[in-house]
């Protein structure tokens, strides 16, 4: 699985978010050491800890039960408990690149999941029908979070809860929001909603089909169906009504667009505009701002007064998008832009529309997660040690398309990019004539 590290939990512990990282097309972050006594310890990890995990324990116990976990509780979900100081190495992971969004973009919007979503939103179309009665958001964009944040359940996580958001209460960075997490997940199974063996998720904690932290569960989980348990794990009914009433709770306006992509008259600024400066429809008409296939800005449930900001992720010659309060309740799912950029467009693609008009910047535009496949069983072919075939490009691959494109006279960026696949393609093509 992979994350997405530095970058992203940084906003993260911003808090106000669902969760702490993000299963995006991140690096290859498998530590490898040399230490024999560390790799005991379950996971591999050259973290050397500030103290003993069993005294911090200890001394968290009182801390514990001022936060509603009772004493018997405690002992018994720490008893027994390991460190897993690998999770401290993705908290302090900065990756050496950065992921430009049409790659985001390209991994996270692809034919596979919209066909996929497409599926989901059939397969439940009655539960759908009845979260979006219930909080107003409509289904697509629902199944799009899901998509987007696990695979639509495929893709949760597989650190022990307690485990690793133990480990991030006793050592490095913002350890009292982590404790926070950590006795949240104490009350949920004293709650009696999940079991400790359901209770698996990313490093930092985010879990489930909605990959909510703990504390958002208890805030905004619900019972959909009806069994008297908040199930983000294993009851999809649950999941998905989880994420619409998180929407309606970061202020989902009905029957409102997230935006939509516009084309802006040329020598048109886009500096110190975006998300935050939002101005009334009426002020982007004037400027001549239009929606991208060349109709007015102000059609169906938009009027002149509706606020809306222009987003131009990529400066003013990529894609230009005017956004409204619909797209800052995405955004609150996780607080990066691109992310909900995904997880929006990916919701349009669900209602049928098209992909982006205008082109992103970029000579080597993005590659689907069938394409990234594709270039990995190259390297494979060619004997590099990238590991498994599985659509996430991380740094190993980086480094040996890096390898690859330097031996073709290609800039060497790391990327999986459509470039080294047009090339990689070719080279077989030839082989294949001799
Ligand atoms: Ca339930």
């Amino acid at each position: 699985m992979q994350r997405l590290s530095y970058l992203f939990a940084a906003a993260v512990l911003g808090i106000t978010q669902a969760h702490a990282d993000l299963v995006i097309n991140g690096q290859n972050t498998a530590i490898t050491t040399a230490n024999p006594v560390a790799s005991s310890v379950k996971n591999n990890s050259n973290y050397t800890p500030s103290r003993s995990f069993p005294s911090c324990l200890a001394s968290l116990r009182s801390q514990a039960i001022a936060a509603g976990v009772s004493a018997a509780n405690y002992d018994l979900y720490t008893q027994n408990l390991q460190p897993d100081y690998s999770v401290i190495e993705k908290l302090n992971y900065q990756p050496e690149f950065s992921t430009p969004i049409w790659d985001y973009l390209s991994g996270l919007v692809d034919d596979e999941r919209v066909q996929k979503g497409q599926a989901m939103l059939q397969q439940h179309r009655e539960v759908l029908n009845r979260v979006a009665a219930r909080y107003g958001v409509p289904a697509e964009t629902v199944v799009a979070v899901w998509g987007v944040e696990s695979n639509f359940g495929d893709i949760s996580g597989k650190y022990p809860l307690l485990q690793a958001l133990g480990t991030l209460s006793c050592e490095g960075r913002r350890q009292s929001y982590f404790r926070g997490e950590f006795f949240a997940t104490m009350r949920i199974l004293q709650r009696g909603d999940l079991r400790m063996d359901q209770l698996y998720g990313s490093w930092a904690g985010a879990f489930g089909h909605t990959q909510f932290m703990p504390s958002t569960y208890e805030r905004l989980a619900v019972d959909f169906d009806g069994d008297g348990r908040r199930d983000l794990v294993s009851s999809t009914a649950d999941a998905l009504a989880s994420t619409a009433n998180f929407l309606s709770k970061a202020g989902w306006q009905t029957g409102m667009p997230w935006g939509f992509e516009v084309k802006i008259p040329a020598g048109m600024s886009t500096a110190g505009e975006g998300r935050r400066q939002k101005k009334p429809l009426s002020y982007w008409v004037n400027q001549g701002v239009k929606r991208v296939d060349g109709s007015p800005l102000m059609q169906g449930s938009l009027s002149s007064s509706t606020s809306a900001g222009l987003m131009a992720p990529s400066g003013a010659q990529g894609p230009v998008f005017l956004v409204f309060k619909n797209f800052d309740a995405i955004y609150g799912y996780n607080a990066a832009e691109s992310y909900a950029l995904a997880i929006a467009h990916l919701s349009d693609r669900l209602q049928g529309k098209g992909a982006f008009v205008t082109a992103w910047p970029t000579d080597d535009a993005g590659t689907s997660r069938a394409e990234r496949r594709e270039i990995q069983q190259f390297l494979l072919n060619k004997g590099y040690d990238i590991g498994a075939v599985d659509g996430l490009i991380g740094d190993k691959s980086r480094q040996a398309i890096r390898q690859e494109q330097q031996s073709l006279g290609l800039k060497p960026t790391g990327r999986a990019g459509q470039q080294i696949l047009k090339a990689f393609r070719e080279q077989t093509a030839k082989e294949m004539m001799q």
